[in-house]
């Protein structure tokens, strides 16, 4: 059985969103002409209270993308985004969400971020759509959505280090590329045994 996980294709990571990616918008109509041809649909939705410690406008004298040190690890800063209920949080409006058969959303704790649709920032705090996808059956996943080096990165190294076989179609992915992130994270994602097409 095999699922597309479509990862954050959310009005804030879409041209005019408070963390715009580049072309963010042009995946969304090929996404969604994707969606027949998969046993499962996932939507990922990143999902912040106001006031999120991964928010630069929470840290006195930091602006967004700079790092900082969190008790689970390094976290880059981000403008405020995709904040719960807002309209930067929603999907983009031509995604089809009525095909979705799951929504995970991610990132609500206030003091950890969660890039990765598995796992939270500190890799240990499950967001259980591993055992959903195990109780369905699945065993092949393919990724698209935003963006490329951060959340959907993250989430296909996690996916194939619990054993899935994942594929991430990076035409209809898009990228931040902060300071070398994409390649980081291309790098990454080769050595976990994640196809890339
Ligand atoms: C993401 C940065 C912060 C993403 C989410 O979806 O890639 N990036 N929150
Ligand atoms: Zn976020």
């Amino acid at each position: 059985m095999r699922a597309l996980i479509v990862v954050d294709v959310q009005n804030d990571f879409c041209p005019g969103g408070a963390l715009a990616v580049a072309g963010g918008d042009e995946i969304v109509d090929p996404i969604n002409a994707l969606m027949a041809g998969y046993d499962a649909v996932i939507l990922t939705q990143d999902w912040h209270p106001e006031g999120h410690s991964s928010f630069a406008s929470e840290h006195p004298g930091k602006a967004p993308f700079e790092m900082i040190e969190m008790p689970y690890g390094p976290q880059v800063l981000w403008p405020d985004h995709c904040v719960q209920g807002s309209e930067g949080g929603k999907f983009h409006d031509w995604l089809n969400t009525t095909r979705a058969d799951m929504i995970i959303r991610k990132g609500f704790r206030p003091g950890i971020d969660s890039y990765s649709a598995f796992f939270e920032n500190d890799h240990e705090t499950a967001t259980g759509l591993e055992g959903y996808l195990r109780d369905r059956g699945i065993s092949d996943l393919h990724l698209v959505g935003l963006a490329t080096d951060f959340c959907v990165a993250y989430s296909a190294e996690d996916a194939a280090r619990l054993g899935f076989q994942v594929t991430v179609l990076t035409e209809l992915c898009r990228a931040i590329d902060l300071d070398g992130s994409l390649a980081a994270a291309t790098g990454r994602m080769q050595a976990a045994g994640v196809t890339l097409k």
